[in-house]
């Protein structure tokens, strides 16, 4: 293994796990710090996959990747965004200055990829990552107050290491599946696998599938196949069931208890035949590059605990997590949570003592115990915005309206999930309200970028608009 001696020793160095929405908001902060004139310390992000994005920069492959590393990815084609782009608009930078024109609120992921793309493309943030690069294990040396990590440069198949005084974990958590068992389940005769591995509604029109979870996962892979031609959807829920209006073809039933063959069972003593199983199930946060000390162990959750303002790790507050709690707000909150991060870590932002972060930690964790409703839910996670928010420069936004619009989304979603997607609403970041999609949701099957921004427009017009993109 190749020691790299770090080539400026007097500058504080960060390490950066990750080139997701989370990690890109780290080397925004940044460098809209060094856009203001102050000194930054030597950033270096570490990114598995070849290309930046995380979640959004799709890929068709399950398993592993080209390399031999399991994918990261759980996206699908026809994954329209779950929730309105107005809750998670980037305060420094609008869909309006990208897109040049109102765009609908429920944008396609290929769309949404090229929004996170055209803030970073602005400024030179490329040239800090190290793609086909997999952190694959770090140590906190004590004596140094270094944080020692082995990175694996999977081109040309080299180890090697490099000394960080900070590290930033944003390798996301909604990757490794939590798969469990059901008796039987072994003998089924059609295809069993969890939602990281689904590409898309294809494989399974004209079936009969059985959904596994009554989350976001089951609720979008549901409805898609739904939409893209399933026979019938079956959702089998273990403690709430979602109990929105479902259209016909799409139902819920209590737990799955076992399979007999192609036929499950369900704790009510219903059964059915299926032709698919899909493993709604979850994701477990996991982290194969940190020892015990350094892991953060929880579920999916928001607010795990020892993270310190939902970031730094009590024990050793330079190991920063970013984007580990379950998510209402996502790449605004990405935002809030890096900015505090880089104001601790250029020395503008002490923190209080252990003792008194423990306290305030506990505080959370004892609202996050009381929480009943999702209105509650979205209640506590826009206070959390509101307490990171105080703390940095981050461009204030309107929480509260934005709390607002997450209500309304969720209400929108109990009297019609098929149509929800239709909805607009008002940015907090420029006014702006969104357009109606040129076509509704239910019958839009073609999810391209091209389609979905440029299709009133003439040939000519298109051109002009994509030579004018920042992208
Ligand atoms: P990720 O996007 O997961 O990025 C983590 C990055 O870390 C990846 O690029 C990965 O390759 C890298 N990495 C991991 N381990 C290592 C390592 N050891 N070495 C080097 N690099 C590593 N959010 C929304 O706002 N709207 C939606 O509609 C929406 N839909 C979703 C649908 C699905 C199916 C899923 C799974 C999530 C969805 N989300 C949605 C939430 C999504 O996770 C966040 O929007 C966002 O991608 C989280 O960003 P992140 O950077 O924290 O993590
Ligand atoms: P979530 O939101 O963590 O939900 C996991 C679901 O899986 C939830 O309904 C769980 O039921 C269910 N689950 C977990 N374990 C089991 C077992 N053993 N048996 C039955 N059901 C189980 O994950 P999602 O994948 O839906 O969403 C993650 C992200 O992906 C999200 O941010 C989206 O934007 C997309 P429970 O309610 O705990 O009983």
């Amino acid at each position: 293994m190749n020691k790299i001696k770090n080539k400026n020793t007097n500058k504080k160095r960060v390490g950066i796990i990750g080139s997701g929405p989370s990690g890109l908001a780290q080397l925004r902060a940044f460098e809209a710090a060094k856009n203001a004139g102050l000194e930054v310390p030597e950033v270096v992000c570490f990114e598995k996959q070849s290309n930046w994005g995380g979640m959004w920069n799709y890929s068709w492959r399950t398993g592993v990747g080209k390399y031999g590393e399991p994918i990261h990815g759980s996206m699908y084609k026809y994954l329209w965004s779950n929730g309105p782009k107005e809750c998670l608009e980037f305060s420094d930078y609008s869909f309006d200055e990208h897109f040049k024109k109102p765009i609908s609120s429920y944008p396609p992921r290929p769309v949404l990829f090229d929004y996170i793309q055209g803030r970073i493309k602005k400024n030179n943030v490329r040239d800090y990552i190290r793609f086909d690069t997999t952190v694959r294990w770090v140590n906190f040396n004590d004596e140094t107050q270094k944080f020692e990590m082995v990175l694996d440069d999977l081109k040309i198949d080299k180890t090697y290491t490099e000394e960080f005084d900070y590290l930033v974990v944003a390798s996301g958590h909604f990757s490794t599946p939590n798969m469990p068992y059901f008796k039987g389940i072994e003998q089924f005769p059609g295809q069993v696998m969890h939602a990281h591995d689904f590409r898309g509604a294809d494989p399974y029109k004209d079936q009969n599938l059985l959904i596994i979870g009554s989350s976001y996962s089951a609720e979008d892979i549901g409805v898609q196949c739904y939409k893209h031609g399933a026979k019938s959807v079956t959702l089998s829920y273990r403690s709430n069931p979602i109990g929105v209006n479902w259209p016909e073809g799409i139902s819920e039933v209590p737990l799955l208890t076992h399979f007999e063959n192609d036929v499950a069972h369900f704790k009510d003593g219903t059964s059915g035949k299926y032709d698919a199983v899909i493993m709604c199930t979850g994701y477990q946060h996991k982290f194969p590059f940190l020892p015990d000390e350094l892991r953060l162990k929880t579920k999916n959750n928001l607010y795990p605990n020892h993270l310190y303002k939902g970031v730094f790790f009590n024990n050793l507050p330079q190991l920063i997590y970013l984007g580990m709690q379950d998510q209402y707000y996502t790449f605004n909150m990405f935002d809030a949570q890096a900015w505090v991060a880089r104001d601790f870590m250029m020395d503008q932002l002490p923190l209080p003592s252990k003792a008194e972060r423990r306290l305030d930690m506990d505080k959370w964790l004892e609202a996050n115990d009381k929480l009943e409703t999702s209105f509650d839910h979205v209640d506590f996670q826009s206070d959390y915005i509101k307490d990171l928010l105080a703390l940095s420069d981050y461009p204030d936004f309107n929480v509260d309206k934005v709390a607002e619009m997450f209500k309304e989304w969720l209400k929108d979603k109990d009297e019609n999930i098929l149509t929800y997607r239709d909805k607009t609403f008002q940015s907090v970041v420029t006014g702006t309200k969104a357009e109606t999609h040129h076509t509704e949701w239910m019958d839009e099957l073609d999810d391209s970028k091209e389609r979905y921004l440029f299709q009133d427009e003439n040939e000519e017009a298109l051109e002009e608009i994509m030579e004018k993109q920042p992208i």
